[in-house]
């Protein structure tokens, strides 16, 4: 069924229309009174340069109950049209934290935790689906651009083109794609793999990715991939699908304006000073998500400290850990295993006033995360599978000086870009803490030289390229 947009005369093919889980927009209920505004970071801030200059809608949910009682959705912020879509507490429960993050999110990370896949959860993911494309189709005007982001609305592409055959469609997962022998446990496979080849173009983070989803169409769908095309059949013969790899950066430069910032750069100073006397300072900085490899870096860290290959009166460790998907099983038990963890380590190997492992569970302001990044001498990025990791990349454009080092697991996406890091397998306690010892040991020019490389790389393949690259493939500038 072909369903006209509310105002078909305005066919304006300059226009960017974004569907994404959520909004770039918070809830704030603080001093100045109830009150939305726009979320710092994220996907927005990645967009942002490809916004200004073309209109854009940005389509999406609030974060919030619909049920709630709160001031009205903004219908614009900064120029960018804010448009909800509402969701109630039963459809978060079952099409986000149930089939996103309790059957996909693990799924799509090798399987680290066992996925559930439970049919009414599934009906809702398809429910929810059909929800965004229904507003897409709706709002877009005719010939127009529609980017459609990650996991949760894999529906959304095929369900949109099958409303509106007129419009150009974009689909990037920001997470890692599986390889077929794993995706092939989902009872949705097809229904996935058909949804997003309803775009015309389907982005991954990485080659691997790009080659899973294809090597899927061969094998689940009988399709005959060539290159970084399937063709699709549909009434008219067949519609070809493009396949690649973006690799999604940062705003490196803002990072860096930061680090130049002289408050921050005091305030890293204080935080050097507050942990006390020590040569290098170890960080970690996640979403607290049993994909991020948390305990396996707490562990080699103080092994390395218990069998003396790093020297306690030398080095100690920060790890921040923001909370996330509390309501989901999972992430309950993650929490619990962490923070035992650091419990005993430091109960076994701290002193009065002198932890072994510095720990918080909070979210913390880009400005103390950039201070964080400066006072650290090394960053410890080990998950056990990632879409990418921004966080390696924003520590590197924070290294101003052009010292500091990345220990760095293969399994994420960044591995593939940032190849002058410290690279390591998480799996692999014994591995990860002989790495530890040879970058504690390291001379400082050879970290220098390493950083250099780092920021040429984190510099050069920013967001603004990816954002640029991405849409100049899907509208055709590239050949
Ligand atoms: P995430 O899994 O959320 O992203 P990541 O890429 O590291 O992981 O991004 C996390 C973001 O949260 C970073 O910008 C970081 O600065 C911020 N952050 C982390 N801890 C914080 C804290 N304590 N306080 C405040 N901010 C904090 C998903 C995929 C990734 C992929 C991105 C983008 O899982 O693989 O890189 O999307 O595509």
């Amino acid at each position: 069924m072909t369903t006209a947009p509310s105002d078909p005369e305005a066919a304006r093919p300059n226009q960017l229309v974004v569907v994404a889980n959520r909004l770039p927009i918070e809830y704030a209920d603080d001093s100045t009174g109830a009150t939305w505004r726009r979320a710092p970071g994220g996907l927005v801030s990645a967009l942002e340069p490809a916004l200004a200059g073309r209109p854009a809608t940005w389509i999406g949910w609030s974060g919030r109950a619909s049920a709630e009682s709160e001031p009205p959705l903004p219908e614009e912020i900064d120029g960018l049209g804010i448009v909800g879509v509402p969701l109630t507490d039963g459809q978060i429960e079952q099409f986000y934290e149930g089939f996103s993050n309790g059957a996909l999110w693990p799924l799509y990370h090798d399987a680290v935790v066992t996925p559930s896949y439970h049919r009414p959860e599934y009906m809702a993911y398809r429910e929810v689906n059909a929800l965004f494309a229904a507003k897409a189709a709706e709002l877009a005007p005719v010939g127009s651009t529609v980017w459609v982001h990650d996991y949760q609305l894999q529906l959304v592409p095929k369900m949109l083109r099958d409303a509106r055959p007129d419009l150009r469609i974009g689909f990037f997962l920001h997470i890692p794609f599986p390889p077929v022998e794993l995706f092939a446990q989902l009872p949705w496979r097809r229904q996935i793999l058909e949804g997003l080849l309803g775009a015309d173009l389907v982005g991954f983070q990485t080659h691997d990715g790009a080659l899973n989803f294809l090597a899927a169409t061969r094998r689940l769908m009988a399709l005959d991939p060539g290159g970084d095309r399937v063709n699709v059949p549909d009434e008219d013969g067949y519609r070809s699908v493009r396949v690649g790899a973006f690799p999604i950066g940062i705003d490196a430069t803002s990072f860096d304006a930061m680090a130049r910032n002289t408050a921050i750069q005091a305030r890293a100073e204080e935080i050097r000073a507050e942990m006390g006397g020590f040569r290098l300072l170890f960080l970690g900085v996640d979403r607290l998500d049993y994909t991020k490899g948390i305990d396996v870096r707490l562990r080699a860290f103080s092994e390395g400290l218990a069998e003396g290959l790093l020297d306690p009166s030398d080095v100690t460790m920060l790890q921040v850990a923001v909370p996330s998907r509390e309501n989901v099983d999972d992430y309950q038990h993650i929490r619990d295993d962490i923070e035992l963890l650091v419990g005993r380590i430091n109960g076994d190997l701290g002193r009065v006033g002198d932890p072994a492992i510095h720990y918080l569970h909070q979210s913390v302001t880009r400005e103390e995360l950039v201070a964080m990044y400066l006072a650290a001498d090394v960053l410890l990025v080990t998950p056990l599978r990632d879409g990418m990791n921004l966080v390696a990349k924003e520590y590197v454009a924070s290294r101003v000086q052009e010292s500091g080092a990345v220990v760095l697991s293969e399994f994420t996406g960044a591995a593939q870009q940032l190849t002058d890091a410290f690279i390591v397998n998480p799996y692999d306690i014994e591995g990860l803490k002989r790495t530890l010892a040879a970058v504690a040991a390291s001379p400082p020019e050879e970290l220098s030289r390493r950083m250099v490389a780092l920021r040429t790389n984190v510099f050069e393949d920013d967001v603004d390229r990816w954002v640029r690259t991405f849409l100049a493939t899907l509208e055709g500038h590239v050949p």
